[in-house]
């Protein structure tokens, strides 16, 4: 490993597996550690963008919502439910850490909406400063494989192994913290558990000390550059994910035809875009009992996440070939 600071004993060339999230010597400041300030506080500020990628299902949306303290980006256990670049600001002394969630790549699936999918990570990989690439601690996998070649030469690389609260077998993150290590393109290998916390801040300090040095670009308030309307679309999708099977939600969209901005209150109108006719009663439901589940759980987050009453109608719409037709895509919002 190229320039990794930290040692195990038993694991040469890997971060320690396991050290306590008590350990101060995990997130205090050090004094050669050039992310932070000088012992006065002074001199070195960093700034700059970190991706996250990887296949998808290994939690990066998780993380980047534990990162930042808010819920960003929508997350379920199902295959690309991120489907946009989504910029999450953290900010700690002495950096301004901007992570990009991404898309999970894949080439499983054929078709203008995965191809935008996978380009929209390794755009995201290609342009950011960092690469933080997720993969699941219970094993490697090809698609991991697949996700590290996304990864431009020579940029500053860290790698998460995410879910170390499922694995039962400790041995594996022992065994695949050792693989890794070889590779001379990893600067870092850091377990973490996205969803209970643990070594997260650990991997955002190995990411924000490759960063380059410069001034904060977002004001402290910001904590990303999506709009209100983006993340109405996005709830209404998270539902769909979480709701319905495999096969309907990655066949829909969803589009905001109208958002209104009212003193204390959003209404908004949605449609559940579908590609046939027969996903209809799928998203229905009987008696419509479905489409109204997914309106209220959405409503409910958008409420929480504006601090305002919200207002929501969702219908559907069928427009067979959206999903693969790189122009309809663009118009709702796939770049
Ligand atoms: N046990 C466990 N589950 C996790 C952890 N992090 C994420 N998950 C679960 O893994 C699933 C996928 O999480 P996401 O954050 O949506 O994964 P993603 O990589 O963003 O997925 P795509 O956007 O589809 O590429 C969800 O069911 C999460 O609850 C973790 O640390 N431990
Ligand atoms: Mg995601």
């Amino acid at each position: 490993m190229s320039d990794e600071t930290t040692m195990a004993d038993d694991l040469p060339n890997a971060k320690l597996p396991e050290p306590s999230v008590d350990d101060p010597s995990v997130d205090s400041p050090s004094d050669d550690d050039p992310s932070r300030g000088g012992p006065e506080g002074s001199s070195v500020h960093r700034c700059g963008y970190v991706a996250i990628v990887g296949r998808p299902n290994v939690g990066k949306s998780t993380l980047v919502n534990r990162l930042v303290g808010e819920k960003l980006s929508i997350t379920s256990s199902k295959a690309q439910t991120t489907r946009h670049r989504i910029v999450g600001v953290v900010n700690r002394p002495g950096a301004q850490i901007m992570l990009l969630d991404t898309p999970g790549f894949q080439t499983r699936n054929k078709g203008a909406l995965n191809r935008v999918l996978n380009r929209t990570a390794s755009q995201a990989a290609l342009e950011a400063d960092v690469v933080v690439l997720v993969a699941d601690a219970h094993g490697w996998t090809a698609g991991d494989d697949q996700a590290l070649r996304l990864v431009p030469a020579g940029k500053p690389l860290v790698v998460a192994l995410n879910k170390v609260d499922a694995v039962k077998d400790r041995t594996r993150v022992m065994a695949l913290l050792a693989q890794l290590g070889a590779n001379p393109a990893i600067g870092a290998i850091v377990p973490i558990s996205a969803r209970n916390g643990r070594q997260v801040d650990a991997l955002l300090d190995e990411a924000a000390r490759r960063l380059p040095e410069g001034d904060a670009l977002f004001d402290v308030d910001t904590y990303t550059d999506r709009s209100e309307r983006f993340f109405a679309a996005e709830a209404i999708r998270e539902k769909m994910f979480r709701l319905l099977g495999d096969e309907v939600p990655y066949q829909s969209t969803v589009v905001i035809e109208q958002f209104e901005e009212l003193p204390g209150l959003r209404r908004i109108f949605a449609a559940i875009v579908l590609e046939r006719e027969a996903q209809k009663p799928i998203v229905l439901g009987a008696g419509g009992e479905r489409i109204k589940r997914i309106g209220s759980e959405a409503r409910q987050d958008l409420e929480r996440a504006f601090d305002c009453k919200v207002y929501l109608e969702v219908w559907v719409k069928i427009k067979s070939g959206w999903s693969d037709n790189e122009l309809r895509l663009k118009s709702y919002g796939y770049e």
